[in-house]
């Protein structure tokens, strides 16, 4: 990309008074957009291109997880910083204390101009003196609940309306307008390359979150895209490729892993597959044929997403202003895409926690990076505060990843350290829809441990069923699809100890507490009373 005035990759041009200029952020977040379903990391079902140009001229992480792999959770965990026991939102039903701090109200602190677009989906209004609509935003359009694909209601400072027209197309408009209404005298930036006129307000970076609701079930696409991936249809017509675990009976994993109900084949609604399923079929046929039902419209959802986030990029382009915005496409967690024969997410399993997320700033970020280190949703928020140069709140948990992405050295310094692992709970116990166990766990790079306590603890969405504890244990050198379960298997014992012994320490950490009948694991038992 352009290096401006002989400044050299990574230099900050400066303002107007020589002040460094702090990065324009975009950030777009999509909702169930699974990893793999984006071409850079590797899909084999569809075409991402405008998502995998960013990747392409920034950095792609590899290994940045959900902590709680639920949508409300997921995007509080992002704004604020924290996990779901700290910023209080733990299920779907538990809303948000919005007066909470985030990583945009310490931008605005320091002049950043602020808006929100797309799915919130952490309440509307408030709850006695507690208010869920979005704070913190010079602007904020934010869809009621899970929005509604077509015509969506909005709700803003100025009350609720419908938008006519399609949720991912309105989303972009309302983003690029938003920023478009800033410009005023000396506002843009040179699309010459930036001469540092920076007077009047145009001084004063601005940050857009463009939240999508796309492609969250049901999967509604639009008449643009609906029909791309359909047998016969435009993009050669073959059948979209089944996942090689889609016929997984579960024999390998818990009980808790086969009560839940998010399998294709059984769980998927009428207003999930839009047609009736063909008479005649048997009831593997059907299973298949529901799939390609499902990812048809899934990924045709994608599809407009995906051409959105180009027509975004486009016209930061058109501006000039590429180089100094950071971008971001990201998805609040990941999906079963047919893996384990399911759809959703919810599970500590690598489909459902991994999170894609790809980003650009030419400035600073050098081209074609890929990040292997485990960074966690909770993480970005002190991020994003590192690159515009703002200190994180004391509150936030998160461990900012920047100097990973701007600093070489610091990257090898971090590359792959067995050391490394993260703290995941899912906490909406057995919900009646998709009756999930709650559990909790510790992910490394090599394992992944699970304790499903299946209590819901009397938290808002969760069921006052009880079911058995289970733990499971997946080595994913020897076993990456998870299909082992080795907790009770003896070459793994010493593993497990030191597993379970991380997971106490990590929770204790976080100050999160374990399940009140979980025993204290023997080697914080052995190693006595911690100063
Ligand atoms: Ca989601």
């Amino acid at each position: 990309m352009t290096a401006t005035r002989g400044e050299p990759a990574g230099s900050t041009p400066p303002g107007a008074a020589g002040r460094p200029r702090r990065p324009n952020i975009v950030f777009l977040l999509s909702d169930d957009h699974a990893a793999h379903a984006i071409g850079t990391y590797g899909s084999v079902v569809n075409r991402t291109p405008h998502i995998d140009a960013i990747a392409r001229s920034g950095a792609r992480l590899d290994n940045l997880f959900a902590t709680n792999s639920l949508c409300a959770p997921s995007r509080a965990s992002i704004l604020t910083g924290t996990y779901s026991h700290v910023n209080g939102v733990t299920t779907l039903d538990t809303f948000i204390d919005a007066s909470q701090p985030t990583f945009v109200t310490a931008l605005r602190h320091v002049g950043y101009r602020t808006a929100f677009v797309g799915k919130w989906h952490m309440g509307e209004g408030s709850t006695g003196e507690i208010e869920h609509d979005p704070q913190g935003f010079d602007r904020w359009d934010a869809l009621i609940d899970q929005g509604e694909y077509h015509d969506p209601r909005f709700l803003s400072a100025d009350g609720l309306r419908v938008e006519p027209g399609y949720a991912t197309d309105l989303i972009t408009e309302l983003a690029i307008d938003w920023v478009e209404s800033l410009d005023g005298p000396g506002d843009r930036h040179d699309p010459g390359g930036g001469d540092g006129d920076d007077s009047g307000d145009g001084g004063r970076p601005w940050c857009v979150l463009v939240w999508h609701k796309a492609p969250h079930r049901p999967w509604e696409p639009d008449a643009a895209h609906a029909g791309l991936y359909a047998v016969g249809g435009p993009l050669g017509g073959t059948p979209i490729p089944v996942p090689a675990t889609f016929t997984d009976d579960l024999a390998g994993r818990s009980d808790t892993a086969r009560r839940a109900a998010m399998r294709v084949a059984d769980h998927l609604t009428a207003e999930d597959l839009k047609q009736p399923v063909p008479q005649g079929l048997s009831r593997d046929e059907a299973a298949l044929w529901k799939y390609q039902r499902y990812m048809e419209d899934y990924l045709a959802c994608v599809a407009s997403v995906d051409d959105n986030v180009g027509r975004l990029t486009s016209w930061l382009a058109d501006r000039g202003e590429l180089d100094d915005t950071i971008v971001i496409y990201s998805s609040d967690q990941g999906f079963f895409l047919g893996d384990h024969g399911w759809f959703d997410k919810r599970f500590m399993y690598e489909e459902s926690i991994r999170m894609p997320f790809v980003l650009s700033y030419p400035r600073a970020v050098a081209a074609g990076q890929s990040l292997d280190r485990i960074v966690t949703n909770v993480d970005i928020a002190a991020t994003l505060l590192e690159a515009a140069g703002v200190e994180a709140p004391s509150r936030m948990q998160g461990q900012s990843f920047w100097r990973d992405l701007t600093d070489p050295a610091a990257a090898q310094e971090n590359r792959h350290r067995e050391s490394e692992g993260f703290y995941y709970r899912y906490w909406m116990h057995d919900d009646s829809s998709h009756q999930v166990g709650a559990h909790y766990g510790y992910r490394t790079h090599r394992y992944t441990l699970i304790f499903f306590y299946n209590d819901g603890l009397g938290l808002p969405g969760c069921s006052d069923r009880r079911f058995a504890q289970e733990w499971e244990l997946y080595d994913l050198e020897a076993d990456p699809e998870e299909l082992v379960n080795v907790a009770d298997d003896a070459a793994y014992a010493a593993v497990r100890a030191t597993l379970e012994a991380r997971l106490w320490l990590a929770q204790k950490e976080l100050g999160d507490a374990p399940h009140p009948e979980q025993s204290v694991p023997r080697l914080i038992r052995e190693a006595g009373p911690t100063p």
